[in-house]
């Protein structure tokens, strides 16, 4: 996958509503419809979730999880778009590189017992994730001494691992978690010294700011009101030299970056 041009990843949540469950032929036909919509929109890599890790969401079991998200990524593909798994558990890990996946993006950075071993069987990227505290807690006030420093000695602490791991280098990308046991302030921080971690870190920067709360608080703007802040922020992650950016909302986020790309 080349890196040359900042990358939008397109969000694709398998988590069935209200009453079906995971390998529920419905949940799966609208997310392969979801994802065709995507790729139509611009996207160049779709990012398949079938555990919801916003703050305060229930746990689902392993068995689940791979339900909801192998028959996915089996369906999809056939779309030759390149595939990523936004998982933290070893087990969903093999069944869906199994089923042919792309690229490993863990929210606990590999972390999880058995979770390197994973990622290293396969010849696949990562993306390594900072987070404080589980989602069910994280954001009960979280409390950093200096926030840009401690997330990037964590993310050299895992990069580092995980090559020790036997993950080269080429395969791997950074995130420092944006709104994952961070408050307002926290996440401002990250953002304005991100294009320094970057430089400072020498790894290629996911990044996941779409429609999340610390947009709403500065804008005063409800969920489904920040795709225009969004668009921004994800110009402005790319501005900085972040790789991939990590949206639900593909066809804005594409036209900003054409913007980015022509009149910088
Ligand atoms: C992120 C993610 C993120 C990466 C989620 C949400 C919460 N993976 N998965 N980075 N966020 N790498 O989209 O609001 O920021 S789930």
């Amino acid at each position: 996958m080349s890196l040359a041009r900042p990358l939008v990843m397109g969000i694709l949540n398998v988590t069935p509503d209200s009453f079906s469950d995971g390998g529920n032929f419905d949940t799966c036909s609208k997310a392969v419809a979801h994802a065709e919509a995507l790729v139509n929109a611009g996207a160049d890599i779709i990012d398949i979730g079938g555990e919801s890790t916003r703050p305060g969401a229930t746990l689902v079991s392993v068995e689940d999880e791979i339900a909801r998200v192998v028959p996915v990524i089996s369906a999809l593909k056939s779309l030759n778009v390149p595939l990523s798994i936004d998982t933290r558990r070893p087990g969903v890990m093999h069944a869906a590189l199994e089923a042919g996946i792309d690229l490993i993006n863990d929210i606990a950075a590999l972390e999880e017992q058995g979770a390197l071993e994973a990622a290293a069987s396969a010849q696949v990227a990562v993306c390594l994730m900072h987070k404080r505290g589980e989602p069910q807690s994280m954001q009960t006030a979280p409390e950093y001494d200096d926030v840009v420093g401690e997330v990037t000695r964590y993310l050299a602490h895992r990069r580092d691992i995980a090559e020790a791991a036997g993950i080269s280098r080429d395969r791997i990308l950074l995130d420092p978690g944006f709104g994952f046991g961070k408050n307002l302030d926290h996440n401002i921080a990250l953002f304005k010294a991100m294009h320094q971690m970057i430089v400072e870190l020498d790894r290629p920067f996911l990044i996941g700011v779409s429609r999340k709360s610390m947009l709403g608080q500065i804008t005063g703007r409800p969920v489904a009101e920040r795709v225009i802040a969004s668009a921004a922020a994800a110009l402005l992650a790319a501005q900085a030299g972040a790789s991939v950016v990590r949206v639900h909302d593909v066809r804005e986020t594409v036209d900003a970056l054409k913007i980015l790309a022509a009149l910088q």
